[in-house]
């Protein structure tokens, strides 16, 4: 592909995924970890890392953009797709947003037609390997068409609802929509 014609206005590139959070590692107990999903769909989920690992599997490779200002190309993401794990849950028909509720607190959250498009997934591999902790191991959102703080680290729980819930970020001036494209930065 053109690198720098994938390169949205005001980013330069880097070479190295930077780590960037607010707030300590969160620790990971396989023993104890779940993924929830609730809210309003039909069959609310509850899953052990086993089984979020035994979903229909997923290779996607995308550019990472962050609001600060670098961009990450080519990342080989692995993992499920949201849509596939949304498919399980049964989104009610009312439902029209996601929350993103992680360890430490972290949530975003997003319109559900974002969240269905092919390259957003649930990620537990980056380049060919099981993520970094730093990156977000054992589960990671990857938006990549949005700011890189819709890629929530860290996820424990969806939540489908009616209305939107802001974010951390979003709720703290930045933009809600966060098209790199666009340069929708601040709110
Ligand atoms: N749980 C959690 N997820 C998060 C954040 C965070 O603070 N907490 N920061 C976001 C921001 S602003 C960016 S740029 C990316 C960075 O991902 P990376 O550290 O894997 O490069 O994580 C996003 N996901
Ligand atoms: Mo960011």
């Amino acid at each position: 592909m053109d690198k720098p014609g994938r390169l949205p206005p005001g980013q330069h590139e880097v070479k190295a995924l930077p780590v960037l959070h607010i707030g300590p590692l969160p620790r990971f107990d396989r023993a104890t970890w779940d993924l929830e999903v609730y809210g309003e769909v039909e069959n609310p989920l509850r899953l052990n890392y086993d089984q979020v690992r035994g979903l229909p599997k997923t290779i996607d490779e995308s550019d990472f953009h962050c609001v600060t200002s670098w961009s990450r190309l080519g990342n080989v993401w692995e993992g499920v797709r949201f849509r596939d794990l949304a498919a399980l849950a049964r989104s009610k028909p009312e439902a029209q947003y996601a929350t993103i509720e992680c360890d430490a607190g972290y949530t975003t959250s997003l319109p559900l037609a974002d969240l269905m498009q092919d390259d957003v997934l649930l990620a537990w591999g980056l380049d060919g390997k099981d993520l970094a902790p730093e990156h977000g191991y054992p589960l990671r959102l990857v938006v990549p068409k949005k700011y890189a703080y819709k890629s929530a680290k860290w996820v424990r729980k969806i939540k489908f609802t009616v209305e939107e819930e802001l974010g951390y970020w979003e709720k703290r001036g930045y933009s809600d929509s966060a098209d790199p494209w666009k340069e929708e930065r601040y709110a």
